[in-house]
């Protein structure tokens, strides 16, 4: 993985050097360059910063050495297709284990960090209208940091240590906090009893020195749940609590169930949250500005999927053979709330999509936009290619797949 990050501070990076980190570096398993972006400034005092337009506090990051830098990044990909762009602060979205792996899933990163009060927002504008980059604004959580430097640390180490080879032992990923939405169990190693202080013994609990596995097991999830309850009871809620399995059993425990015309408003509620990034870009989208009637009448000529967690609309798919050709099995608006999106359900729900075709269906087809690099890719991931390099609507291609 290619990683470039782009600071005023480019010795703040210098801890990526250490550890597991650094020995993925020397490695070449990950390709990391630091950039000093005073190295783009083009006068004498080589500034960065300026005073806000409108007034207020505090001072705001000049557009055009960012412009410079962002260009000079993405000409050194060689025609490769751009690295998405990171801007760490305290606006973004909050960055979870889902974004890691999501993240950590992309050939090629580029984090901005941010100074003073931010940067001028038309370089974000700039990156993605004029240079194509996927721009995501990631927050840590909710305090103020000086600066984004601190974030890219703590966003590369999430990050990194998902890619292969990086951390040695793969089953450690596995058993962890946040993997499957509940806290890690509490863990204990020699000795058996510890004298803490004179006349204090803490024995580590008799039951993981039983050598019965299955009570372990019970003990550690029980032990999961009283932590998760009383250090983040948020994770509990039943919209978080949607426990997804990895791979082919995504779905397991999760209610599928035919639309009817009773599900149309959550359906229109889930589609607008999953196309707004759409909205937002292009001002215009076909999917999120159906009325309730479009919906309702999009269900008499579709199969539409519903999936809910504990009454919750959480993901949507639909399908139907193409009305000119029999023989092609049309999928179409694959959708998963924005807050469960990274964990295998879209892709889970794909399966399950291509699995409801008839007999007699030769390909697998659906339009997407062009926009969303993660999208595309998840979808060249799962066999599909794009059969026509431009759709009818702007911005979509068609992406298809033989059965087999
Ligand atoms: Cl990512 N950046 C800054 N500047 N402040 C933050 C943050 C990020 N996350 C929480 N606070």
């Amino acid at each position: 993985m290619r990683l470039d990050v782009i600071s005023i501070f480019p010795q703040y990076l210098a801890p990526l050097e250490l550890s597991l980190i650094g020995r993925a570096r020397r490695e070449g398993l990950l390709d990391l360059r630091v950039h000093d972006l005073r190295d783009f400034t083009q006068d004498r005092h080589r500034t960065v910063d300026d005073t806000p337009y409108g007034g207020g506090a505090g001072m705001v990051m000049t557009p055009e050495p960012w412009g410079l830098a962002l260009r000079q990044v993405v000409r050194s990909g060689k025609g490769e297709p751009p690295p998405r762009l990171v801007v760490p602060g305290p606006g973004g979205a909050p960055f979870t284990q889902a974004m890691a792996r999501a993240l950590a899933a992309e050939p090629w990163l580029a984090f901005a960090c941010g100074r003073y009060e931010g940067i001028d927002e038309r370089v974000y504008e700039h990156a993605a209208q004029d240079l194509g980059l996927e721009v995501s604004v990631v927050s840590l959580g909710d305090y103020v940091l000086n600066g984004g430097e601190v974030a890219v640390l703590a966003i590369v180490e999430a990050v990194a240590r998902l890619l292969p080879g990086v951390v040695g032992n793969a089953d450690s990923l596995v058993e962890e906090s946040h993997e499957d939405g509940l806290l890690e169990y509490p863990v204990y190693t020699k000795p058996a009893s510890w004298q803490a202080a004179p006349g204090v013994r803490r024995d580590v609990p008799p039951v993981l020195l039983s050598g019965d596995h299955a009570a372990i097991a019970s003990w550690r999830q029980q032990q999961r749940l009283e932590r998760t309850a009383a250090r983040r009871p948020d994770l509990l809620h039943p919209s978080q609590a949607v426990a997804v399995a990895p791979g082919a059993d995504a779905l397991a425990g999760l209610d599928l169930a035919v639309a009817t015309p009773a599900d149309a408003a959550e359906l229109m509620t889930l589609t607008r949250a999953c196309w707004a990034p759409e909205m937002a870009q292009q001002g215009t989208c076909g999917a999120a500005q159906e009325t309730l009637q479009d919906v309702i009448a999009g269900l008499a000529v579709w199969r539409t999927w519903t999936v809910r967690s504990q009454g919750r609309l959480v993901a949507s798919v639909r399908t139907r053979p193409s009305p000119d050709d029999p023989s092609r099995w049309q999928i179409g608006r694959l959708m998963v709330a924005p807050d469960l999106q990274g964990r295998g359900l879209g892709r889970a729900l794909l399966a399950f999509a291509e699995a409801d075709a008839p007999s007699g269906t030769t390909t697998y087809c659906l339009d997407t936009s062009t926009r969303s690099q993660t999208n595309l890719r998840m979808f060249r991931k799962a066999g599909y290619r794009v059969a026509t390099p431009q759709g009818a609507q702007h911005g979509t291609v068609v992406v298809s797949k033989a059965r087999r």
